[in-house]
Formats: structure tokens, C-alpha cells, sequence
């Protein structure tokens, strides 16, 4: 049997193409034992554990978008396992260009079969409380993802545009709108089918979007967010600094953000 060698770091022209485009994909990111590790986890997590903080209560709104579940790497060592993984934390860090990254948060992004809804053009960095850019996603497909269930797209060199107004997930504003005339002129989305265990990177300001999961199974995936080393927090109010007592311009740092690199 032919077995493919899952990549230990990306390569210059995906370091390039990242650059260039917001986005970027890595196939075969995970082994096979990694994945079905992940993929039994979340299933457990999901049916039994209720592990991670869960940021929509069942039964609203925002469920139909995402059944999300934030930060389970700090009481479940399987997921904690994944989100320590030194090959990620150092694609993640050279794609950003940067000495060192840190752990922002993780989080389970399930699209439940039944009444789906797509997850809106929107970028993330307007949601974090962060006053410098470069942070980025790690999107790991638990199941093979297309078209029909909420595969991820991206619009070529959108992070230019810079950080727009957050919108709204449930009832969503047109980001297009937003963007002053003339620039992305012409560019066209890109879709991300991929096979379980691939994975992309995005960048906290680069146009994603995922259509509506329109099959009778769940979709998973599972997303690990990176920052510069050196990032601070801008004040405003977020799920995974609440009750930390931090200051306007403090660093994002500590044992709950630790270095990964
Ligand atoms: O999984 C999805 O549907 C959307 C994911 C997303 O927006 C993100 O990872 O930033």
C-alpha cells in the first residue's frame, strides 16, 4: 500500500502563495491514526463529554451556523495533543513571517445536518481582541468536505483590505458593501474541497465564508488559532478573555496563550 508522509512544514511557495492570497491549503496534514484520533474525539466530546466552552445555546439561532465548542484543549488532553502539535505551530509560524506564535484559542466548528445555515462572507480578526493583525487559522478537515457540506471559501488577496466591521453570523451584513470600490475587482472565490486530515490557513482578515451543510451527516472540523508572539489585547470584550482582568494594551501571553514555537 502506498502511504503518503503527512508534511512537517509548508513549503516556500505555499509560504508564497499565503502571502499572496490570504489562504492557504496543506493536504494530508494529518496521519491516519491522528485523524481517526480526532475524529473519535470529537464525536465523544460531542455526544457525551460536552467538553469546551459553548458559545450558543441549543435550539438558537447561531447552532444552525455552528455548533461550536471553544478552548477544549484545556481540560482534554487529545485535543490538547493536537493543538501543542509543533509541525502546525511552525507552518503556522512561517506562514505568518513572525519569530514565534501563541495559542489564541481552539475551537470545534460542527455543522449540524437539518436546517443548516451557511457561515456568512465574513473575516475573524474583527471579532479578537487584538490590536496587531497577523493572526491565523488552522482549519483541519474532519470529514471530507465540498459544496455539499460546508466545504471553506476564500477570496484571493482580500486580507489587503484590511479590517473591516465584524458581521453578523446569524443575520448577515453583505462584507462586499463594505469594500471600497475598485479593490477585489475581479476576484473570484476559491473553494476548498478537500479529503479528511488536509487542512487550510487563513489569515484573521482574509473573506471566508462555508455553504450550508446539506447532507444528513455532521460536518466537522476543528480549528486551532495562532498569534504573533507580541500581541495584545485591545479591550474588547471576548469569550476567552472574560474575567481575565486584562488592560487595554496588555499581552495576549500566559499559560492560557502559551508559545508554541
Ligand atoms: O467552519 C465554518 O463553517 C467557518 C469557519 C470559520 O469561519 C473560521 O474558521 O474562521
Amino acid at each position: 500500500m502506498q502511504t503518503v508522509q503527512e508534511p512537517e512544514t509548508v513549503t516556500d511557495a505555499q509560504v508564497a502563495f499565503y502571502r499572496a492570497n490570504g489562504f492557504v491549503e496543506v493536504d494530508n496534514a494529518l496521519t491516519p491514526l491522528e485523524l481517526v484520533a480526532m475524529q473519535e474525539e470529537i464525536d465523544r466530546i460531542y455526544r457525551v463529554d460536552n467538553g469546551g466552552l459553548h458559545t450558543a445555546e441549543h435550539g438558537s439561532p447561531y447552532r444552525k451556523v455552528l455548533d461550536q465548542r471553544v478552548n477544549i484543549w484545556r481540560d482534554n488532553p487529545v485535543v490538547q495533543a493536537f493543538v501543542m502539535l509543533p509541525r502546525f505551530a511552525e507552518m503556522a509560524r512561517r506562514l505568518a513571517g513572525v519569530p514565534a506564535v501563541r495559542l489564541w484559542h481552539d475551537q470545534a466548528l460542527v455543522k449540524q445536518p437539518g436546517d443548516s445555515k451557511p457561515t456568512p462572507w465574513h473575516q475573524d480578526l474583527p471579532y479578537w481582541p487584538m490590536n496587531e493583525p497577523g493572526a491565523l487559522s488552522l482549519w483541519m478537515a474532519l470529514d471530507d468536505v465540498d459544496e455539499r457540506n460546508g466545504a471553506m471559501s476564500f477570496i484571493p488577496g482580500s486580507q489587503r483590505v484590511g479590517a473591516l466591521p465584524g458581521i453578523n453570523l446569524v443575520d448577515p451584513q453583505d462584507i462586499f458593501a463594505m469594500v471600497p470600490k475598485g479593490e477585489l475587482t475581479g476576484t473570484k472565490p476559491v473553494t476548498a474541497r478537500m479529503r479528511a486530515g488536509s487542512c487550510t490557513f487563513h489569515n484573521g482578515l482574509c473573506f471566508h465564508y462555508a455553504g450550508a451543510n446539506q447532507t444528513d451527516r455532521p460536518r466537522r472540523a476543528m480549528v486551532i488559532i495562532y498569534m504573533p508572539d507580541g500581541t495584545t489585547f485591545n479591550g474588547r470584550p471576548h469569550v476567552v478573555t472574560e474575567g481575565m482582568g486584562l488592560q487595554p494594551g496588555a499581552p495576549l501571553e500566559g499559560e492560557l496563550f502559551p508559545l508554541l514555537t
